[in-house]
């Protein structure tokens, strides 16, 4: 692939962000007209106002908690990741979190905790999680780690913090994957991108743990692949409408149901549409189409917004939608920062 510059590293944290403040205003709705996204997103072009006023949510919450971590410990650490999402959670517990996932930030907390991941496995009767709160804060990991194995590996063990199902925590593997292969260019080829994709997770999903979750929760044998595969067929069809992508992909909270639908925006917006306007670009076309799909559209956004911040770079990112957001300044800042990380590691360092 092309290196991966600053610009696709702006653009990803910074895109994401956008995606979980522009979304909030529609989560948990049914149906969102497109004039409805049009309408919001066009309020955000009033340069009288601005500076933050759209708040972001747990999905940017958590996600700053894994970028600070990751940039402390020039790596991967699971005591102190564990630790900022607890403190985060109790000084701000107000940025909607899942109504599970409070349960496991509050045992975080305890000063008597040896085994961080434990809490996480206690979950739901000792199933675990399967939301996508680990896929709403999996970018960072593309942002740090250079190689797939790293990105994986670190992706895989950040969610397992709070989700110990594999259909919550390959959620994120999958998520920080999409965020990888964009860095680098490979959406340019949009076929090929799919399709590597899908055999990462081949090998992701023939692991025991997945193939167990995947019989007891009675779905495909490898669910997140049978999903990549119908977002393929969704791909290559002239025209697919909202309630198609609802019902083939899902607008839901659980990972599955949410991470190949974001994936699937990316592509399904690579190209201008009668549906948007003339102005807009490739990273608002995608915000813009994740909200009209109602349901779970922060988480969607967010994680849509990273991976086409990723390919179109901050320089496809309205200076306006910046200034309405709270903490996209920050993430612009964070962003060079994994940016130093990531290129000392490929180096070596
Ligand atoms: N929670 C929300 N939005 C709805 C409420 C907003 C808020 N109350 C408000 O109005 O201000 N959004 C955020 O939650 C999602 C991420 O959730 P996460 O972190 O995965 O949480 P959790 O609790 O682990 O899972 C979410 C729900 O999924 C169901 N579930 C998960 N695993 C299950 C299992 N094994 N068995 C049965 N159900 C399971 C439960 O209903 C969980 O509560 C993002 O959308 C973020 O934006
Ligand atoms: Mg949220
Ligand atoms: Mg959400």
């Amino acid at each position: 692939g092309v290196p991966a510059s600053l610009s696709r590293f702006r653009g990803a944290l910074v895109a994401a962000v956008l995606g979980d403040c522009v979304g909030g205003e529609f989560e948990g709705a049914e149906e969102v007209p497109m004039e409805s996204v049009l309408q919001h997103l066009n309020s955000l072009n009033d340069e009288t106002k601005g500076n933050g006023i759209l708040e972001y949510s747990d999905d940017t919450a958590m996600a700053r908690c894994v970028v600070q971590s990751l940039l402390t410990h020039a790596g991967f650490n699971e005591q102190d990741m564990a630790r900022r999402f607890s403190k985060e959670y109790s000084a701000s517990p107000g940025r909607g979190y899942g109504s599970g996932v409070i349960h496991v930030l509050k045992k975080l907390a305890s000063p008597q905790l040896s085994d961080v991941y434990q809490p996480a496995r206690n979950q739901f009767n000792g199933r675990g999680s399967f939301g996508n709160g680990g896929a709403m804060r999996a970018s960072p990991f593309a942002l740090a780690f250079p190689d797939i194995a790293s990105v994986k590996r670190f992706a895989r063990l950040g969610a397992m913090l709070t989700h110990s199902c594999s259909l919550g925590y390959n959620g994120a593997v999958l998520q920080a994957l999409a965020v990888h292969l964009s860095l680098q260019g490979a959406l340019d080829l949009p076929q090929k991108f799919i399709n590597t994709l899908i055999t990462e997770m081949e090998e992701v999903e023939a692991d025991e743990a997945a193939r167990n979750d995947a019989r007891i929760l009675k779905e495909a044998e490898k669910p997140f692949c049978e999903r990549l595969h119908r977002v393929r067929d969704l791909m290559d069809r002239s025209k697919v409408s909202i309630e198609e992508v609802i019902s083939e992909l899902g607008n839901g909270i659980a990972a599955l149901h949410s991470v190949p639908t974001a994936i699937f925006c990316v592509l399904h917006c690579l190209q201008p549409q009668e549906c948007f306007p003339e102005s807009y670009g490739g990273v608002e076309r995608t915000i813009a189409y994740s909200l009209a799909l109602g349901g779970d559209t922060d988480t969607i956004a967010c994680m849509a917004g990273a991976i086409a911040g990723a390919h179109y770079g901050i320089k496809a990112i309205p200076q306006t939608w910046i200034k309405f957001c709270e903490g996209a300044e920050d993430a612009d800042l964070n962003a060079e920062r994994l940016h130093m990380m990531y290129h000392q590691l490929s180096q070596g360092g």
